[in-house]
């Protein structure tokens, strides 16, 4: 997890302090640093207190905790002197929330949905191998590309999750009409009939801190195994935190955003697909 920090920027994102550097030799906590003290952030709306943030400081680590699963794909995570949980990745220069809600994991989902890419009802094939597509948004906070996703909300599993910012994210579901929504939901019954978890884990997200992280739960749904295409007939309408929902070719020369493109890779690989 220690290589997991590619995308720590040195000023935390959308206005926050500036990162202590991490010199190599002191990225996990197992490495004493005693004059290790890194600026404490948290946003305000976090603090002023918001119904997707924890309200204080909890004390159920590593486990269920009501209704909040601050449990880690990763194993048990390690609590420090005073009570805070430590990112399993390492030190990250910042402590606090940042922006995120959750101390310790803060569970999200993915949604990837996939097809392979055709010309003429022709499968286009590179180097030998077919190209995979996914439907993808550019995010509105850092005009990256992304697989559609966000947090994992009370009573959702990843997979109910995955589903809902898709159709929050690619279908602006929140803004049609209950009848809308209805034919929106069964002319997609079919796609999102199987799903199948493709990563679980810790993400590279710029948002984490020493203390707050990301883990994503990331779905893939198939168009390959059904009668047909659906989403040929649907316009995409973004929605959400998203500006533009698109196909998007996978190669290796994908720019997406967090570790997205880590998650995609093993798909491609798992499906022999174009890299
Ligand atoms: C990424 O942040 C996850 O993989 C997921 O795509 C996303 C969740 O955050 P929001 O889209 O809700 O900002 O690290
Ligand atoms: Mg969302
Ligand atoms: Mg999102």
């Amino acid at each position: 997890l220690r290589n997991l920090r590619n995308n720590l920027t040195s000023t935390y994102p959308f206005g926050g302090p500036t990162r202590v550097v991490i010199p190599d030799s002191k990225i996990d906590w197992t490495s004493p640093w005693p004059e290790y003290s890194p600026p404490d952030f948290t946003i305000k709306a976090i603090l002023n207190g918001v119904a997707w943030a924890d309200a204080q400081l909890p004390v159920k680590w590593n486990q269920e905790d009501g209704a909040v699963n601050r449990k880690s794909h990763h194993g048990n995570y390690l609590i420090d002197a005073e009570g805070y949980p430590l990112n399993p990745a390492g030190r990250t220069g910042l402590k606090g929330r940042g922006r995120l809600g959750r101390w310790a994991t803060n569970h999200a989902a993915d949604c990837i949905i996939t097809r392979f890419k055709k010309e003429d009802e022709t499968v286009c094939m590179l180097e030998g191998k077919p190209q995979l597509q996914f439907i993808g948004i550019i995010r509105g906070d850092t005009g990256e590309a992304a697989f559609p996703g966000g947090f994992i909300e009370f009573g959702e599993d990843g997979m109910a999750a995955a589903k809902r910012e898709f159709l929050e994210e690619v279908f602006s579901i929140d803004d049609l009409t209950e009848e809308e929504r209805c034919t929106l939901e069964v002319e997609l019954k079919n796609v999102f009939n199987k799903g199948e978890m493709v990563y679980e884990g810790y993400v590279d997200d710029h948002r984490n801190t020493d203390n707050a992280w990301i883990e994503t739960e990331a779905v893939n749904f198939s168009l390959d195994g059904l009668a047909a295409d659906v989403f040929k007939n649907l316009n995409f309408k973004a929605g959400s935190d998203a500006n533009e929902a698109l196909w998007i070719d996978v190669d290796q020369n994908v720019k997406l955003y967090a570790s997205h493109k880590s998650i995609i890779k093993i798909l491609v690989e798992k499906l022999n697909a174009y890299w």
